[in-house]
C-alpha cells in the first residue's frame, strides 16, 4: 500500500505507523518485512530535507549509504530490504510497500 494508506491502515485498527527510535527497534521493524520495503511514519513533507518522524522518535536516523537522494519527489521513508538491510532510504509516497503499525496500548505503556 501507499505510505498514506498506511497511515490510515493503522489508525482503522486502532494504532499507528511506527518510526523506530533506536537501533533495536529497527531491527525488530525488519525482522519483519518480507517480500517489499518497509514505510515508516516519517517524511520531510513541510520542509524538503526536515524529517519529521511520528511519534517523535529522539532524532534517530538510519539512512543507507546516498540516501536521502529524492529531493522532492521523495517525501516519505521506508526500510530498505535488499542493498539497505533495514537501513532507511526517501521514496515517492505512491509507492506499494509494507506497513507495521503499533498498538495504543504499546504507546501507553511506552510513556508511563
Ligand atoms: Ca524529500
Ligand atoms: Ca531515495
Amino acid at each position: 500500500m501507499t505510505w498514506q494508506e498506511g497511515i490510515s491502515k493503522c489508525q482503522e485498527t486502532g494504532g499507528e505507523m511506527v518510526a523506530p527510535s533506536s537501533v533495536e527497534e529497527n531491527n525488530y521493524i525488519f525482522s519483519k518485512t518480507f517480500d517489499h520495503n518497509m514505510w515508516i511514519n516519517c517524511h520531510d513533507l513541510e520542509i524538503e530535507g526536515q524529517w519529521d518522524c511520528t511519534p517523535d522518535n529522539g532524532g534517530y536516523r538510519n539512512w543507507n549509504m546516498y540516501e536521502p537522494d529524492g529531493g522532492e519527489r521523495e517525501i516519505c521513508v521506508e526500510l530498505e530490504i535488499e542493498t539497505g538491510q533495514g537501513r532507511w532510504q526517501d521514496n515517492a509516497c505512491l509507492d506499494e510497500d509494507q506497513v507495521i503499525c503499533k498498538s495504543k496500548e504499546v504507546l501507553a505503556t511506552q510513556a508511563s
